[in-house]
């Protein structure tokens, strides 16, 4: 018993092992419902009260590449990250143990922590260019890791599907190569136009002789999407007449430590955490601090 527990209708949400395998050879997974309607509407509330400048507590400072939306920003895709910490609505909800359970099966770990939440809001507005995604895989973002077993739940407020562009992934592709020719994910996208993204996303399709398969997620209320962290992925416009409201769980294994790591120029590359967490007894950030990275699931 205790705080990691399942019950037994919960065990049947698990991933089974056919399906775990699925996810190590396409380096996706789509959920059973793993929150219930009441759960995902407190999600939609939290997020509006969070909107409207409520929150339970505040960053300590603004680490240098925090996404972080305020009203002044107007009507763009909004993300916010740090939405755990800085709502416990939010956070309540993200903690339900069967989430960190279905990331332990799936990455194969004992400990789940969370490493990183986003609050995202797509505005319906067909032609929006900051609603686009670019094609990226989340390991880019966190080389400050050791563990290559991280992953992602795509967590949408309501039913979720092309028209709203939902997520899409490629189908396998976290076990391609880099061919190390592109820097897809350091120039932001609305420099870039969609096509030159396509032509990046094949040219590493061909260097792997992969195909791009598109898998376009259509996750139904309650439901979430879970990637690889080497998978690629990215979505489109919202062509809907409703916001499309969403939450990116960040996952780690409980290995998971911070690494120094250096780009060619000999900089450190510096993730939000590093400034904020505490640090080990070597002196490190501490990615298993509990403020900002409690622990979801242990068994
Ligand atoms: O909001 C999206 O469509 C993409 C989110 C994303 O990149 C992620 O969940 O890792
Ligand atoms: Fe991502």
């Amino acid at each position: 018993m205790g705080m990691f527990h399942l019950t037994e209708d919960e065990r049947r949400l698990l991933p089974t092992d056919e399906e775990v395998q699925t996810y190590l050879e396409r380096g996706w997974y789509l959920s059973r419902k793993l929150l219930t309607d009441d759960e995902v509407d407190a999600l939609v509330d939290g997020s509006e009260r969070f909107y409207a400048g409520h929150r339970d507590r505040r960053l300590p400072s603004r680490p240098a590449k925090l996404a972080y939306w305020e009203p002044e920003h107007g009507p763009v895709q909004r993300h916010n990250d740090y939405v755990h910490y800085e709502s416990d609505e939010i956070a309540r909800i993200l903690r339900k143990p069967i989430i960190g359970a279905v990331a332990a099966r799936l990455a194969e770990a004992a400990e789940v922590r969370l490493f990183q939440s986003t609050l995202i809001y797509k505005p319906p507005s067909a032609n929006e260019p900051t609603n686009i995604v670019p094609w990226h895989f989340d390991r880019h973002y966190w080389q400050s890791s050791t563990s290559e077993r991280m992953l992602t739940a795509f967590v949408p407020m309501h039913d979720c599907g092309e028209e709203m562009g939902t997520l899409t992934v490629v189908d396998g592709s976290h076990l391609w190569k880099e061919t190390g020719a592109t820097d897809s994910t350091t120039r932001h996208f609305a420099e870039r136009d969609p096509a030159e993204l396509d032509e990046m996303l094949e040219e590493n399709a061909r260097y792997n002789d992969a195909e791009v398969n598109k898998i376009v997620m259509d996750i139904p209320k309650g439901h979430m999407s879970f990637h690889h962290c080497r998978t690629y992925h990215g979505s489109g416009a919202n062509r809907s007449d409703r916001p499309r409201r969403a939450i990116s769980l960040h996952m780690q294994d409980g290995e998971n430590q911070y690494r120094e790591f250096r780009r060619a120029d000999g900089s450190v590359v510096v993730y939000n955490h590093d400034t904020l967490v505490r640090r080990t007894a070597t002196g490190k950030p501490d990615y298993a601090d509990p403020e900002f990275c409690p622990v979801l699931w242990r068994s």
